[in-house]
């Protein structure tokens, strides 16, 4: 084991000895690492902070301790029992700091939720108890004052600033890469007006921010031995936004019968009884909160974080991959290439979609 590893563990009040530190999950962003204590057991999740993209660690690390106090909190009210594996629990350094700074990186440890497990694949059952857990994450947070958290990454899901960013990369073409993507530019824009409805409706008072999960992958939930939901982890998006980002995000990485960076693009396509399942099981427990443009919005919504990501992929390729871990050259281009066969896919649903809500 690296002796780095050892040393920022030791930063941490632990509690036992550390026996072994290995690569776990599979993310663009952070890194995470399980912690195996000297009895064998994992009983850390230890994560590097890619603080390039979250800049500001104080703010996102005040903000996840606000969700998961928050959580804990609703959770002691309702009477539950086995609270700590039905929410995150971090740890303080020993100088009461809730990250530690090694000069160089930023790193956080919380405790591994014993007997836990997630799922990489998708089943409707699966879909269906995900759907409920975030919308009842929503639900749990609802009531958290206004200004008290902030966007973690600002504009995170804000169409028009992504399109700026797209465009910027575009006409600034710092990779030589234009020439080649052409097409892909404009498919973008083409579909750029209609895709910015939220922000235009949220101008005009008909739409309003709510604090979303920003991350809605099957895999950022645990499940218990018998496959009930334990927790919602992967909080550093948690943020205001628009309630479409959540219900959106799970359908686009959730209802596609292919993968993200799939090369087949045969493969690609939308799975309607993922879609179904996600949209019974989260009408359930956010319909008490949403309005009646809200739901009605909600295919609308698979199609604009399908969307978004098309761009926010594109754009990274354009400028010459700074953004996302990529495992090929092209990693980025063949990602956008499987998001927008996604997007087709998810338009020509369109139809079947709304009339599967309004029959809800
Ligand atoms: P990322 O997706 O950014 O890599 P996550 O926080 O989602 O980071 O963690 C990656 C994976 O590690 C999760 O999908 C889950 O399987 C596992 N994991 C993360 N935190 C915990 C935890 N506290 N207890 C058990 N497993 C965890
Ligand atoms: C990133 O960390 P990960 O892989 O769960 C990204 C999401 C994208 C996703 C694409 C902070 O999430 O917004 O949708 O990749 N997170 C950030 O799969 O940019
Ligand atoms: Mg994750």
């Amino acid at each position: 084991m690296e002796n780095t590893y050892l040393h920022i563990l030791n930063q941490f009040n632990l509690g036992d000895q550390v026996k072994e530190v290995t690569p776990f999950g599979n993310g663009h962003i952070n890194d995470t690492l399980k912690v195996v204590s000297n009895d064998g057991e994992a009983r850390y999740i230890l994560q590097r902070i890619n603080h390039l993209i979250f800049t500001q660690v104080d703010v996102l690390q005040n903000n996840i301790h606000v969700v998961t106090s928050h959580i804990r909190k609703k959770l002691e009210e309702k009477g539950e029992t086995d609270i700590d594996r039905k929410v995150l629990t971090f740890l303080s350094t020993k100088d009461a700091v809730n990250y530690y700074f090694d000069g160089e990186n930023y790193w956080r440890v919380c405790l591994m939720i014993p007997r836990s497990q997630s799922f990489e694949r998708i089943t409707p059952e699966l879909s269906y108890q995900a759907a409920k857990a975030f919308g009842e994450f929503q639900y749990m947070l609802a009531d958290i004052p206004e200004g008290v958290l902030q966007e973690t990454i600002p504009n995170f899901h804000n169409m028009e600033f992504r399109l700026q960013q797209f465009r910027d990369a575009v006409a600034a073409n710092a990779a030589g890469r234009l020439s080649e993507v052409q097409n892909l530019v404009g498919e973008v824009e083409k579909r750029a007006e209609s895709m910015c409805i939220q922000e235009q409706l949220y101008r005009e008072g008909k739409l309003k921010k709510r604090i979303n999960h920003c991350d809605t992958k099957v895999n950022n939930i645990l499940f218990d031995e018998d496959g009930q939901v334990l927790c919602v982890i992967d909080l550093d998006t948690v943020m205001p936004g628009f309630v479409l980002s959540d219900f959106g995000d799970f359908i686009r990485t959730g209802a596609n019968t292919g993968l993200e960076d799939d090369e087949d693009l045969d493969r690609v396509g939308v799975n309607m009884d993922i879609f179904k399942a996600y949209a019974k099981g989260y009408l359930e427990t956010a319909r008490s909160f949403l309005t009646p443009l809200e739901i009605s919005l909600l295919p609308y919504g698979a199609r604009l974080l399908t969307y978004m990501q098309t761009v926010r992929f594109l754009t990274d390729y354009i400028n010459g991959d700074t953004y996302y871990k990529i495992h090929t050259p092209d990693h980025n281009l063949v990602r956008t290439r499987a998001q927008l066969k996604l997007l087709q896919s998810l338009e020509a649903a369109g139809q079947e979609m709304d009339d599967y809500i309004n029959s809800l």
